[in-house]
């Protein structure tokens, strides 16, 4: 690595532990994943946690050694909070329409089993979110540890499976998540933008967060949800991400 690319354990730590440990997540996954001369579309995804990437890629941006291929790259963003950080770091942003094809995506989730399943979706963006994940040839989870669950998934993340809905379908799957699929609860996500009713994602749709308990089996949950009409898409990111970096305060590293 660049003398000029700062190294994790040389950096001052910052105030809140949790930042260390998202910090210390993402550095690693693009100093060990991204390959300069190789990758062009690079998929950067939401949450407090992709920061920390977008930063680092933004480093490797101003570095002589690496300015060449990074002012190169495209970034295809997950939302409107990921196509800022594109912008705000020097990166040329750029489109799924016009880069369907994505050679590493990276981006944070609430919850991580045993076998990398995901549940994503706490942040609104599910359906860019896997759109972009299931786009690229590589995609990579960072996150910091409280997000890795023992076993299943439900264990730590017991807001439930978010599900974004058509506006005018959301009565009937919050019926058919409860009386068919056996939800334990399923809500309409509240607290939008006006703060007042329903959080409306960038498609325009609804989430409904509906919680499952322990989940052994999500891609089966995930194509039962998938099937009920009105459904967008689900937060559960089954056989999709092929590496996770769990940060912890102390700036240490685990990786799956
Ligand atoms: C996005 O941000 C979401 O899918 C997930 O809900 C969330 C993770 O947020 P953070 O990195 O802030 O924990 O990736």
């Amino acid at each position: 690595m660049s003398q000029s690319i700062p190294d994790v354990a040389s950096l001052p730590q910052l105030e809140n532990p949790l930042e260390n440990a998202k910090r210390a997540a993402s550095y690693r996954a693009v100093d060990e994943n991204l390959k300069f001369k190789e990758h062009k579309v690079i998929g950067v995804g939401s949450g407090s946690t992709v920061v920390y990437i977008a930063e680092r890629l933004g480093q490797y941006l101003k570095d002589p050694e690496y300015t060449e291929y990074v002012s190169k790259f495209v970034c295809i963003p997950t939302g409107f909070q990921s196509q800022d950080l594109i912008l705000k770091n020097g990166l040329q942003l750029s489109s799924i329409e016009q880069h369907p094809k994505i050679d590493i995506a990276f981006d944070g989730a609430d919850e991580v089993d045993v076998n990398m399943q995901l549940i994503k979706g706490g942040g609104a963006c599910l359906f860019q979110e896997k759109l972009v994940s299931t786009s690229a040839d590589i995609f990579i989870v960072v996150a910091d540890s409280r997000k890795r669950s023992s076993k299943y998934l439900g264990e730590g993340w017991r807001q439930g499976v978010p599900i974004e809905v058509v506006p005018s379908a959301y009565v009937r799957v919050l019926h058919d998540l409860k009386e068919g699929l056996g939800a334990v609860s399923a809500n309409i996500r509240e607290g939008g933008k006006s703060k007042a009713g329903p959080v409306v994602t960038d498609n325009n749709n609804f989430i409904i967060d509906a919680d499952f308990g322990e989940i052994e089996n999500p891609y089966e949950l995930h194509k039962q949800i998938k099937l009920l009409v009105g459904v967008v898409e689900t937060g559960l990111f089954v056989d999709n991400a092929v590496k996770a970096y769990f940060g912890n305060p102390d700036g240490t590293v685990a990786t799956m």
